[in-house]
């Protein structure tokens, strides 16, 4: 077994794979950008070393540093984490090629999945059930159309070969729409993926989104550890999982259990990885491999006890799988809600912010994946993501009871969140029926509940010296209320008082920001990002309602959507589709 490793990654990840590297008795090396200094994950392992430069979001991303880092320490293994360098095949190279373990799948396997034509071709050659249609590129619209007509049929889904998780995916719901979504796909798949390429399957019509959990050794043992259904999601960004899932019997889920492992040894796959698959009429596709750890793994690890990472780490330093198949017992009901800081009565609307107050839920059945603290700044830089919380019960009702009981004790202050959206979508009729709830995520009448007032700026942010927050238990008539008294920390001794840890820690008054885009008194719409501009949604001239979509912000392959804060007239429009935003730019004036 190893004795050190380097998680090169941050937030909630890093901390869930130094929380197992510390039971397996392992050393623990962070790294981290200027931004990230004094953030939870850098001060929680034994070293940290500093990667690169800040505020930046590329810091991560630099692999020489990485590897530098991880020579330093003396470290013989490398975590990815998801995301940034995980699904990197060139990554997992050079980490070979330094002498590191990359703790993840060999490098051949993330290429063969990386690409999802040679994807669909390998599983179509192993018999694993695709989606209906192409597993070669299509070149032209012409050789799509001809396609489409002798072999697909409308409505057809035209999706980037380099893509996944949705990038790069268009629909034509008939042959006149086929022409402006093959050039859509085409051309996201070139932005993002310098490669065009672009392949047809058949548009399944609200299908559920069902992927199943793989482990593999390098001892050939392959197992599965069920399914988890992901169909909770917007613009391709997952919101609610669980597991079991709600449209998945037992016959099934052991049909897609052999999906999954014979996807993974068709590609000679080790370590921990997912098969995504469409569940659609009693049918069950596969769509495609992520070759990484998920964000959504935790809810398989409570109806398992399995602990994935461990699984990982274990693999990656040689030793045979700890459990086989029939050692598997799946049991109870699990859920994730991803704790994003983003508006849902805005558009999902990112909301960075400094977080004033933060305490998080517990009791039984409930764990909580997190990276932040009170005077943590959530920055536009990263990806929203406050926490993830999990509950586990003993089938979906409970379970479902429990989640919201949580939601509610969950306390953020500072920001916006997604907790009273989930709240409001856990007491639908929808999810108590299991349905994907596709309709009520677009609704923006429905989503206007969930506004929530604009957060109250931290007592630190004030700059008027050491600011302290005081609660008092009062008696008011023989009944008890709890009353919060904040203000200037009171002399002791004729010497005024420290602030407390957490404010002191807290970065200084920024401009103001929020998700919507700053707004201004001049009506300027000022970009929270830096990044490319994926769509435009208005004209100069038009006359937009308050929250309404002024454009998409592509940044760390987030989505971003920038609404207008007040209702008025676009005077200015200062983006283009494919240009870039600085962060401060002025989009757009509304008056
Ligand atoms: C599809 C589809 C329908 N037909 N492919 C791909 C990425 C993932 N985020 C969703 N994807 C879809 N691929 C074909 N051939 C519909 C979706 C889809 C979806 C699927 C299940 C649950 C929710 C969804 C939301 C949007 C799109």
């Amino acid at each position: 077994m190893f004795s050190k490793v380097l998680v090169a990654n941050r937030g909630e990840i890093a901390i869930r794979v130094f929380r197992t590297l510390e039971e397996l008795g392992i050393g623990t090396v962070a790294v981290y950008s200027e931004t990230d200094r004094d953030a939870p994950h850098a001060r929680r392992a034994d070293e940290a070393y500093l990667v690169g430069p800040g505020p930046a979001n590329q810091s991560y991303l630099v692999v020489d540093k990485i590897i530098e880092a991880a020579k330093k320490s003396g470290a013989e293994a490398i975590h990815p984490g998801y995301g940034f360098l995980a699904e990197n095949a060139a990554f997992a190279r050079s980490c070979d090629e330094a002498g590191l373990v990359f703790i993840g799948p060999p490098a051949d396997a993330i290429d063969a999945m990386g690409s999802k034509t040679r994807a669909r071709e390998l599983m179509k050659e192993a018999g694993v059930p695709i989606v209906p249609g192409t597993t070669d590129p299509v070149d032209t619209v012409e050789d799509a159309a001809r396609i489409v007509d002798e072999a697909i049929g409308y409505p057809v889904a035209i999706k980037a070969a380099g893509g996944g998780g949705g990038k790069g995916f268009r629909v034509a719901m008939s042959a006149d729409e086929l022409e402006k979504a093959f050039e859509g796909a085409a051309r996201e798949g070139e932005k993002f993926f310098s490669d065009p390429t672009v392949y047809i399957e058949r548009y399944l019509p609200d299908p559920r989104h069902v992927e199943v959990q793989v482990l593999a050794d390098s001892k050939g043992n392959v197992i599965h550890l069920g399914e988890r259904d992901c169909s909770v999601q917007r613009r391709h960004q997952k919101l609610i999982e669980e597991s079991p899932a709600p449209a998945v019997d037992d016959a099934m889920r052991t049909r897609i259990g052999e999906i999954g492992t014979e996807a993974a040894r068709a590609v000679g796959y080790r370590s921990a990885g997912t098969v995504e698959g469409l569940l659609a009429d009693g049918e069950y596709f596969f769509l495609e491999m992520n070759t990484r750890v998920q964000v959504e793994h935790c809810v398989t690890e409570m109806t398992t006890g399995i602990d994935i990472v461990r699984e990982q780490i274990r693999i990656a330093a040689g030793e045979e799988l700890s459990i086989a198949q029939d050692d598997v017992r799946l049991g109870g009901h699990a859920i994730e809600c991803r704790v994003n800081a983003e508006d849902a009565a805005k558009n999902f609307a990112p909301a960075p912010g400094t977080i004033t107050a933060y305490s998080e839920p517990s009791g039984p059945g409930v764990r909580v994946d997190s990276g932040v603290e009170a005077g943590f700044e959530i920055t536009p830089l990263y990806d929203p993501m406050i926490a993830k919380l999990i509950v586990w019960d003993v089938d979906r009702d409970s379970a479902t009871r429990r989640m919201v009981r949580a939601l509610r004790e969950f306390e953020i202050g500072g920001v916006r969140s997604l907790i009273p959206f989930h709240i409001g979508l856990l007491q639908t009729e929808q999810w108590a029926r299991g349905e994907t709830c596709r309709d009520l995520i677009e609704d923006r009448e429905w989503l206007k509940q969930f506004a929530q007032p604009k957060p109250e700026p931290s007592a630190a942010e004030e700059e008027e010296g050491p600011q302290v927050e005081r609660s008092y238990a009062v008696e008011v008539s023989g009944r008890r209320f709890d009353v919060k008294v904040i203000g200037a920390a009171p002399a002791v001794n004729g010497v005024a008082q420290a602030a407390p840890a957490a404010a002191a820690r807290k970065p200084p008054r920024r401009r103001e920001r929020s998700g919507a885009g700053g707004a201004s008194a001049d009506g300027a719409l000022v970009s929270p990002i830096q990044g490319t501009v994926l769509r435009v949604a208005v004209e100069k001239g038009a006359d937009v309602d308050e929250g309404a979509l002024i454009c998409v912000i592509e940044a760390m392959k987030m989505e971003n959507e920038i609404t207008a804060p007040t209702a008025g007239k676009v005077e200015e429009l200062n983006v283009s589709e494919g240009g870039s935003v600085a962060t401060g730019d002025t989009i757009a004036v509304i008056k």
